[in-house]
């Protein structure tokens, strides 16, 4: 029988689980598939979302072996995903509460993939009306219209639903315990994805998600729920930095600085306005790179 392409849903430890595109009759259509040795030793690590080759197939064990890896057409670093269409950034307007270097943090990771991103701004339950229209105005003010979410009450939910549905792979990412899972389950009950409590003065997350996986939403359509973490890596190019910012790119775009490799800090004559909320986290980060020559370890 010749390969069987799928895609790397889950893994766990040694494991990878896999669906078949299209399951031959009498082979289930996911399959727990370790590598073959060839791929180890060359080094290609297969990911979550990576288009694979099965071979080996036991179908009474539904068991496979993984014998190649297509390339990948887009790569999100943190959590690992491949093959990714769009980014959806989770953020909860409290518990855990709002902390907007953190949320920039995400938002650059996202922006890095160079996909499109959207800012989901979850437990919206928590807050009034007026509170939902700041945060709105405030982070259009960074680039982003934010999709307003409660899993308890629905809110926003059928709105995220038409989103992913227009895309083929999805991925939500964010801090623990923002209520990634619990869109998801919101979205599709069947899931019942495993959500944990907040707790501490921080009300931080448990890290209750501990692996990737990726779910139907229908036929062709993916999403991922990812393990939460606190803080990101920043990018390490200092020339990419401004283009992770939408509303910096913004700027550029309408007046492009006149000088090859500016950093637009205030340089005299760089046209690049500093009246823009991030515009302070922009000049840290610069700071930040500048003083690191290694990329840090978040958590
Ligand atoms: N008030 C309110 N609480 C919510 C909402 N969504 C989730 N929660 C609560 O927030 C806590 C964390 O939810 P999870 O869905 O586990 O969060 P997560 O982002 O998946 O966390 P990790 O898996 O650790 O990354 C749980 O106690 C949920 O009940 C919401 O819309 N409103
Ligand atoms: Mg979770
Ligand atoms: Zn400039």
């Amino acid at each position: 029988m010749s390969a069987l392409p799928g895609t790397v849903v889950a893994l766990q430890a040694n494991y990878l689980e896999v669906e078949l595109d299209a399951a031959p009759r009498g082979i289930p259509r996911r399959l727990l598939c370790t590598r073959r040795t060839r791929l180890n030793h060359q080094g290609a690590a297969v990911y979550v979302g990576d288009r694979v080759h099965l071979e080996a197939v036991d179908a009474q064990q539904a068991r496979a072996v993984v014998s190649g890896v297509d390339p990948r057409s887009s790569w999100l670093s943190r959590p690992p995903v491949a093959n990714v269409t769009s980014v959806l950034v989770a953020l909860a307007v409290d518990q855990p509460n709002f902390d907007p270097d953190q949320a920039s943090r995400f938002l650059l990771t996202a922006e890095r993939t160079g996909l499109s991103v959207q800012l989901l701004l979850t437990k919206c339950d928590l807050i009034s009306c007026e509170q939902q229209e700041e945060y709105r105005v405030r982070l259009g003010g960074w680039g982003y219209e934010p999709l307003l979410l409660s899993s308890q009450t629905g809110e926003g939910i059928s709105a995220l639903k038409e989103r992913l549905l227009r895309t083929s792979l999805s991925v939500v990412c964010g801090p623990s315990g923002v209520g990634k899972s619990s869109a998801l389950n919101r979205l599709m009950p069947q899931l019942s994805l495993r959500v944990g409590s907040v707790s501490g003065r921080l009300q931080r997350g448990r890290h209750t998600t501990r692996h990737v996986e990726l779910f139907p939403l229908v036929d062709g359509v993916r999403v991922a729920d990812t393990p939460g973490f606190n803080r990101p890596d920043l990018p390490d190019d200092p020339r990419e930095l401004a283009l992770l910012f939408p509303e910096l790119r913004q700027q550029l775009q309408e007046w492009p600085c006149r000088f090859r490799d500016c950093l637009h800090r205030g340089e005299p004559g760089c046209g690049v306005q500093t009246d823009w909320e991030r515009y302070s986290f922009y000049l840290r980060t610069l700071e930040a790179m500048a003083g690191s020559s290694r990329p840090s370890r978040g958590d």
